[in-house]
């Protein structure tokens, strides 16, 4: 390096920086990046080494000055020039046409009023303040007057600019103040919860939380290392020209390079507003982040300003909220249910509460270790989440509200139905009962012969079940097809009508085609998708029961683990036996009815980013084998981007062309498995 700090040079380090920004951008806030990460990092290098030669040519936006501020002893009070006001809630449709009425009554029109509007995000209202073009303060909302100033670790969010872009076709305001707010994504915040738990932190409860604490931090090194992200929506001052409307405006903060969420819209009128609620509502669980909601604005900034502000909110804006997912409710009891393989699981009897819609009465609490790992008691009040069609369940304990009377609770050494020793299996996390009489296994294996998916015998429901069950009256499948009227009389709320219908069910049930059957049996491992793989494989039961482990191994799409399972099964003499009695009371197979399963065909998938449980190419294997197609890139032909962790561009193509994205766990659902 020369000794003097040449024109050369300034312009070199300069052209690095804007460089580092501009990849900044493309990767944290395009998800598209143009170099490799190595490129990135050994441009950083070439900076850092010219700015550590010459400190003269560190500048306040420098890229690598994001993180290095002293820890701060505690967080310094800043007033907001304008009051950060919140927003009215919405909770249904009526309120949405309220909204408008009140409106139009002020502005006194009856002509459709266009809006804009916006995914609601849930995290953490900030204020953004760039001083000719430099990020030069941020603060928090705060009581929305006067915040406290998180500069510091607002610096280390990486796809927020430290200087803003200039846009083609003009400067930079000498004042902006922009409002966003900070969020995680949900798929870092469990990776963040992961590494906290192994450090015997405790987890946060949701990704809010998580954004809040992050913030909180006096040392932003601490913040630098967790996964925040932003997008901008609105504004404080701003110096210059205003633009006209809330779409201008987010047009405009995305040319200054700042963040602004793709998935905004401008409505010609109210129905218009509504329809994409229902259709952002419908997304909700598909998108990688959280949102409580939709947030709804006149979009013309004169009116606006005819509407004005309540002391609280603005009148042009109201936020449309979805149901909660979480809900905080009473831990009355611990209750071990025993599944049909003879797995032990806690269930958690909650005192009603509605999440997001639905009263839930009972969560989940997965096993042992995940209870000493939460710390729930019985008697704590517990925070609750019920996300799409998934089971509830029990997220932590609010340990302000324990009053001391709470009690730990430990697993059985024995079944609390049959009474068994209960084992842990070398590498399994569930506790299992291994009594193959075990009535309580019994029922749920009765019940799932007789489910929709399997025999689907109309009426046999689960009261219905455990009664026949307890008077054994049923101890194994073909018994079922032994009941008699005579048989059902005594039951509880069993007429002779009912009666003589669940007879005409089952009779009706008997003929039933090859991979329902076998999915009814219900061996371990396997599920509806294994069924018809075996289904499609076998030419019928005989020869299925013939199979060994290495036969079964050899079949694609059957791993050793389900090989070994159905192998165990059909080499034990009562299940012979049971079968035999089946198909002697009538049962049929239907081989012709085991057709190609093709519930995805006319589908076509993008697979992107890392998944989880698989890789691509199995992924791809399986849904070929139901019959959806897989290809490279998106178009308008996609019907699903799946999106692993770390997904690539593709995602902004779905959203371009508006194709639904959809996560693993969506797609392993669609496969059935
Ligand atoms: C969120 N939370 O995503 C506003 N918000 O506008 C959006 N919040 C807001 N806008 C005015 N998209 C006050 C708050």
């Amino acid at each position: 390096m020369p000794d003097t700090l040449t024109p050369d040079i300034r312009r070199r380090a300069r052209f690095l920086a804007d460089e580092l920004t501009r990849h900044n951008y493309r990767y944290y806030v395009l998800d598209d990046p143009e170099i490799a990460d190595s490129e990135y990092d050994r441009l950083m290098k070439e900076l850092g080494d010219l700015e550590q030669r010459w400190p003269e040519l560190v500048t306040p936006d420098s890229p690598t000055h994001r993180v290095g501020a002293p820890p701060l002893s505690k967080f310094v009070s800043v007033p907001h020039s304008l009051p950060m006001l919140s927003l009215d809630n919405a909770f249904n449709d009526d309120d949405i046409f309220e909204f408008e009425r009140r409106i139009r009554r002020i502005l006194k029109t009856t002509a459709p009023i266009p809006y804009m509007v916006e995914p609601k995000m849930d995290g953490v209202a900030v204020e953004l303040i760039y001083r000719d073009g430099l990020l030069a303060q941020a603060a928090t909302r705060g009581d929305g007057f006067v915040g406290e100033d998180i500069t510091a670790n607002v610096r280390t969010i990486r796809a927020l600019p430290l200087r803003l872009s200039v846009p083609a076709d003009g400067a930079v305001p000498a004042t902006l103040e922009v409002r966003g707010e900070i969020f995680i994504h949900r798929e870092a915040f469990r990776q963040f919860n992961r590494e906290r738990i192994a450090a015997e932190l405790p987890p946060f409860a949701n990704p809010r939380n998580a954004a809040a604490g992050s913030l909180r931090q006096l040392d932003s090194q601490v913040t630098a290392q967790r996964p925040l992200n932003i997008f901008c929506y609105g504004i404080g001052v701003m110096q210059g020209d205003v633009p006209a409307s809330q779409s201008e405006l987010l047009a405009r903060l995305k040319m200054f390079g700042l963040p602004v969420n793709p998935l905004v819209q401008s409505c010609r009128m109210i129905e218009e507003v509504l329809a994409v609620y229902r259709e952002l509502e419908a997304r909700r669980e598909t998108l990688p982040y959280d949102i409580d909601g939709m947030v709804i604005k006149v979009d013309a900034r004169a009116l606006q300003d005819q509407l004005g502000t309540t002391a609280r909110s603005p009148r042009w804006a109201i936020a449309y909220k979805f149901k909660a997912i979480q809900a905080t409710t009473w831990l009355e009891a611990i209750e071990v249910q025993v599944g049909r393989t003879g797995a032990l699981t806690p269930v958690a009897h909650l005192t009603p509460v509605s999440v997001g819609g639905v009263v839930v009465s009972r969560a989940t609490l997965h096993n042992q270790d995940e209870i000493d790992r939460k710390d729930v008691r019985i008697g704590d009040t517990v925070l609750v989440q019920r996300a799409g069609d998934v089971i509830p369940e029990v997220v932590m304990p609010v340990v302000s509200k324990r009053r001391g009377d709470e009690r730990r609770f430990r697993m059985p050494d024995v079944c609390p139905s049959c009474g068994a020793s209960v084992v842990r299996t070398e590498g399994e996390i569930a506790l299992r009962c291994f009594n193959a009489d075990c009535p309580a296994q019994l029922k749920e294996r009765i019940r799932h012969f007789a489910s929709k998916n399997a025999f689907d015998i109309d009426g046999l429901g689960e009261k219905l079940v455990d009664q026949l069950v307890s008077r054994g009256l049923v101890a194994s499948f073909p018994d079922l097809f032994g009941l008699e009227a005579a048989d059902l009389a005594g039951l509880d709320r069993m007429a002779e009508r009912s009666a003589a219908n669940l007879i005409a069910a089952l009779q009706a049930s008997k003929t039933i085609s090859f991979d329902r059957f076998i999915f009814a049996l219900g061996i371990r491992h396997v599920g509806e998708h294994v069924a018809r793989v075996l289904a499609k494989h076998f030419p019928g039961v005989a020869a299925l029961q013939a199979a060994d482990r290495d036969a079964l191994e050899a079949i694609e799409g059957i791993g050793p683990i389900v090989a070994a399972s159905v192998a165990s099964f059909f080499g034990r003499e009562e299940n012979t036996e049971m079968i035999r009695r089946l198909l002697d009371s009538g049962v049929q197979i239907t081989m012709d009815q085991a057709e190609p399963d093709t519930h995805l065909s006319g589908l076509t998938f993008v697979l992107t980013g890392t998944l989880a449980r698989m890789s691509r190419a199995q992924a791809q294997g399986l849904i070929e084998a139901a019959g959806g197609k897989v290809t490279g890139s998106v178009s308008r032909k996609t019907d699903y981007v799946v999106a692993g962790t770390s997904p690539g561009s593709k995602i902004d193509k779905a959203r371009q062309l508006n194709v639904a994205v959809i996560d693993e766990a969506r797609l392993w659902e669609m496969l059935g498995a």
